[in-house]
């Protein structure tokens, strides 16, 4: 494992062994039974190409009247519990004895990319974002704490967990493409991110 540090985010490459990641994907597929994955319209009325659901207390969702967290998947069912493994990485990683209150899982499948965003809809920011990657590698561009200015990418591979605290945890990022079947963890491809975080 190596530790990169870009602009105050902790990168921890090869964070996870990938038998880890082979146990996580298993562990995630409750989830996705429980909450299908959907794609949310954002508010100027357009669609994400990611797909995404979530786990825990809330769920990141949007629609036309704006970004938020909901406490039910919009089947009206509460999300399904954050599974033990993934809030195992959280408590190795950033030794904190609260835990996160929101699994956000996003579903990058070939095409698929984030624009550049703050994470910003948390009501404490002195808690960090833990991002845990999965499956195809994705290019990852960090900016400034304002939008604008120059950036600087790196590429996430299955098992890399970044870690946004201190200075990183309002800086602008976003995924500009993913390597579509650049890995087999898993099989129809694509790429699994979740995001762990503290929302109330
Ligand atoms: O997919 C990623 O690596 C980043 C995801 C992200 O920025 C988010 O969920 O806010």
């Amino acid at each position: 494992m190596t530790l990169l540090r870009v602009r105050g985010f902790d990168i921890h490459k090869g964070c996870l062994e990938p038998a880890r990641q082979a146990a996580l994907i298993e562990a995630l597929r409750p989830v996705l039974k429980a909450a299908p994955l959907f794609s949310p319209v954002v508010p100027g009325g357009g669609q994400m190409s990611v797909r995404m659901t979530s786990a825990g207390k809330f769920g990141w969702y949007s629609d036309a009247s704006g970004y938020r967290y909901a406490e039910a998947h919009p089947s009206g069912r509460p999300w399904p519990a954050i599974p033990d493994p993934v809030l195992e990485i959280w408590r190795q990683l950033t030794g904190l004895e609260r835990e996160p209150e929101c699994c956000l899982l996003n579903y990058y499948g070939e095409g698929a990319r984030m624009g550049l965003h703050q994470d910003k809809d948390e009501a404490d920011f002195s808690y960090p974002v833990v991002s845990i990657s999965l499956g195809d590698d994705g290019l990852f561009r960090i900016g400034n704490r304002t939008r604008g200015g120059k950036t600087e990418s790196v590429w996430l591979n299955s098992g890399d967990v970044v870690v946004m605290g201190g200075e990183a945890r309002l800086m602008y990022h976003g995924v500009d493409r993913i390597r579509f079947k650049s890995s087999r963890l898993l099989p129809k491809g694509g790429r699994i991110n979740l995001t762990l975080r503290v929302v109330t």
